[in-house]
């Protein structure tokens, strides 16, 4: 079985808030080798591009070409010292997102960045199938309003209610009709969130047979 779960959707879904309710579920379903990680990060060198990444340089405009490069290169890092030498070893991995946020995020914009995409993936996805991936679905308007809340946003939260509603549509066409994709109506309080998240995760085990 495969144990890579991955967390998708638009800044403020959720997915930080879900994260910890699937480790604690698994926890509850008897699993004790759990591993968290979050994108782009979780290794020393892909928390010092996820600053580049979120936050860019005061005089220095990131290109887009270096955004992917880096994206890619944080992805890099972190499956190659963690993600992989987890699995090995059975660790589940719950993932703040993974690949289709850069096909969410960073495709469709140039032929020649598609291109070089397509490239990185290949090179650096290599051997490794997510298992699941759960999409939070949640209105651009609700988000923004999650976010502002929160305090302080970041260059890509600064972006308008249209980028939040592109980013959701292309997410929306990504994961129409694929297999191991749980959507979750995010808009909801975090109790219902809750509630449909574990229904559906647990019948996921047992389809899956995870003993
Ligand atoms: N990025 C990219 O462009 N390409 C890529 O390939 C990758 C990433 C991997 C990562 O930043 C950025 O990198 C991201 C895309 C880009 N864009 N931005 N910005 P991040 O990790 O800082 O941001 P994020 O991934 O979008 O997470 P987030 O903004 O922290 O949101 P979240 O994790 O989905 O939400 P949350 O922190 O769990 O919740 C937000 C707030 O809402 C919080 O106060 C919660 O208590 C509250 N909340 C959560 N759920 C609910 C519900 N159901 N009801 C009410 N309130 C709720």
């Amino acid at each position: 079985m495969n144990k890579l779960i991955v967390i998708e959707g638009i800044e403020g879904a959720g997915k930080s808030t879900v994260k910890r309710i699937i480790k604690n579920f698994l926890k509850s379903f008897g699993i004790k080798k759990i591993f968290c990680v979050r994108e782009p990060g979780g290794t020393p060198i892909a928390e010092k591009l996820r600053k580049i990444i979120k936050n860019g340089e005061k005089d220095e405009k990131l290109t887009y070409i270096s955004e992917i490069l880096l994206i890619y290169a944080a992805r890099s890092q972190l499956l190659k010292n963690v993600i992989k030498k987890k699995l090995k070893i059975g660790y589940w991995i719950i993932s703040d997102r993974f690949n289709i946020s850069s096909l969410a995020y960073q495709k469709g914009y140039s032929k020649t960045n598609d291109r070089i995409i397509d490239l990185l993936q290949k090179k650096i996805l290599s051997n490794i199938k997510v298992g699941l991936t759960i999409y939070l679905d949640v209105l651009p308007k609700t988000a923004l309003k999650r976010i502002k809340m929160r305090g302080k946003m970041d260059l890509i939260e600064k972006k308008s209610f249209v980028f939040f509603n592109k980013i959701r549509k292309k997410y929306l066409s990504l994961i129409k009709n694929k297999k191991n994709v749980i959507i979750i109506n995010a808009n909801l309080n975090i109790k219902k969130v809750m509630l449909s998240l574990i229904y559906q995760l647990k019948n996921w085990l047992i389809k899956n047979e995870y003993k």
